[in-house]
């Protein structure tokens, strides 16, 4: 096998697995899917799904070890939680905290459950897919907390991971998020594999990793090791230094920056209700941290199709494959050579570079761009959310819709002309704007192709570069003038026949 036919197998497993994505999920759908897959047309169901305007909701599973930025990021995460099947918000340690070292206390996320429980009644309003307060309490537990990598006791939360994973009529992904160290799930995977040896193929197909660094050693002592063979996707994201810390999101550009500052964050965060006044910002207003944010932001159904393949990139950054499992950010220096072992502070390429405190570092703001890129939008949305804790939904604004005319995936033929066509309906009847632009860097054509109507709704179009068995992935964004003003993607993924 050429390793690009190997990459493009694993992207098809990993697809086969996964639900398109799209804002509104139809039962009808849900039901074809589910069929076709049982029937092993599951990359039949993707090839025609495009025609269909629908998704289901991710499954997610938070493991936290509670910082300040964890806290931060918890806020947004609940105000997501409509966009996910909130299947656990689990505290972990890591090597940065744990029972005795800088610990937040076993019941930090209480505060928050409490605060969103508060604001509810009013998220319902904008979307009833909300879950019921007491549905997330009764799935907030503590997992393994009393040292550093610690996995040898079977914790709450330990057990309610090994209930989703076994729960075999379910066969949908489960994003297993590590925004502290990796040892509850090592932990709830190592008692898979003691009961349940038999089951441990059949749980690997349903995981999705997305660990911020890997915080502990698990993953190298326990996960890898026994797991390996499963060859479950798994993303270590470095790039989310973008999102974090100042000192860490240094080379984060200017006009990006001003997102984070105290006048907008001011702007768009105060008096929203009990829930974002919980909200750890520096006292000045401005933006403290997120940088366990990506971990669930790349899994929003927000229209890109990240959750298809990591190289696909989206919210929560864009990733390479440097292992037959394992997607890793992409670093662009030549010759530049992954380590073995753990991805994590010691390691990771921009926390080294972020340490040598280069002024202008042009080379590290490229390597964080994928996350950054995306960060007014991020912001904005954000903004939306916390206005829906208190307004009403004729006083909010909510998201475009977006459906692409044809094919979300496509094959096409050198030299063809792609016609470009889709609709847009936004729920406040707001004015849409729309721009049609190549995702070069996550495409793996080498031509820069020339979109013609650019930002018409259904009169854009290019001609397919002469690079048989390569893709062209178009990005459609949809943005209303609405305050703040939002996004709605598509993205058409251009298969170039041949060879
Ligand atoms: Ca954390
Ligand atoms: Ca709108
Ligand atoms: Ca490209």
């Amino acid at each position: 096998m050429r390793s690009r036919d190997v990459a493009q197998a694993t992207s098809l497993r990993y697809l086969a697995a996964t639900i398109p994505a799209s804002r509104r999920p139809t039962p009808l759908f849900n039901a074809l899917f589910v069929a076709l897959a049982l029937i092993g047309l599951a990359s039949i169901a993707l090839a025609d799904s495009s025609t269909l305007s629908a998704s289901d909701q991710p499954r997610v599973i938070v493991t936290s070890d509670g910082e300040i930025d964890d806290e931060c990021s918890l806020v947004r995460f609940l105000l997501y939680a409509n966009e996910f099947v909130v299947e656990g918000i689990i505290t972990s340690s890591s090597q940065y905290h744990a029972h005795g070292h800088n610990w937040a206390g076993d019941d930090w996320a209480q505060p928050y459950l409490e605060a969103y429980a508060k604001v509810y009644p009013n998220l319902v309003k904008h979307d009833p897919r909300y879950p019921k307060p007491e549905l997330l309490q009764s799935r907030t537990l503590l997992g393994n907390v009393k040292s550093e990598g610690e996995m040898d006791e079977v914790t709450p939360g330990s057990q309610r991971i090994v209930e989703v994973l076994l729960d075999s009529p379910d066969t949908r992904p489960v994003w297993l998020q590590a925004w502290g160290g990796t040892n509850t799930i090592a932990r709830a995977l190592k008692t898979i594999e003691e009961q349940h040896p038999e089951k441990m193929a059949e749980v690997a197909k349903k995981i999705r990793f997305y660990f911020i660094w890997e915080q502990d050693e698990t993953y190298q002592t326990y996960i890898r090791p026994n797991w390996g063979k499963f060859d479950i996707p798994t993303i270590i994201s470095d790039q989310f230094l973008a999102f974090a810390y100042e000192n860490q999101r240094q080379a984060v550009p200017q006009e990006v920056q001003h997102y984070f500052s105290a006048s907008w964050m001011n702007q768009h965060l105060r008096d929203r209700g009990p829930l974002v006044a919980l909200y750890k910002a520096h006292d000045d207003g401005r933006f403290r941290s997120e940088g366990d944010s990506p971990a669930f932001l790349h899994v929003i159904p927000n229209g890109l199709r990240s959750e298809e393949s990591p190289d696909w990139g989206g919210w929560g950054g864009r990733f390479v494959k440097v292992r037959s499992n394992t997607w890793l950010d992409p670093v662009a220096e030549p010759g530049y050579e992954y380590p073995a072992g753990r991805w994590y502070t010691g390691s990771a390429w921009g926390r080294q570079r972020v340490k040598q405190e280069i002024p202008n570092d042009e080379v590290l703001t490229a390597y964080l761009r994928p996350q950054w890129r995306w960060i007014d939008a991020i912001q904005n949305d954000f903004a939306a959310r916390a206005d829906w804790c208190v307004k009403e939904f004729k006083d909010a604004n909510h998201s475009p819709v977006v459906s692409i005319d044809g094919a979300l995936s496509r094959e096409v033929t050198p030299g063809e002309a792609v016609k470009l066509s889709a609709s847009a309906t936004d729920p406040d009847g707001d004015r849409l704007t729309f721009r049609w632009w190549q995702y070069s860097e996550a495409d793996s054509a080498k031509a820069t192709v020339t979109i013609a109507g650019i930002d018409s709704a259904n009169d854009a179009s290019f001609v397919v570069p002469d690079e048989p068995g390569k893709q062209v992935h178009i990005i459609l964004e949809v943005t209303d003038n609405g305050t703040p003003s939002l996004v709605g993607y598509q993205r058409v993924v251009c298969n170039i026949k041949g060879n």
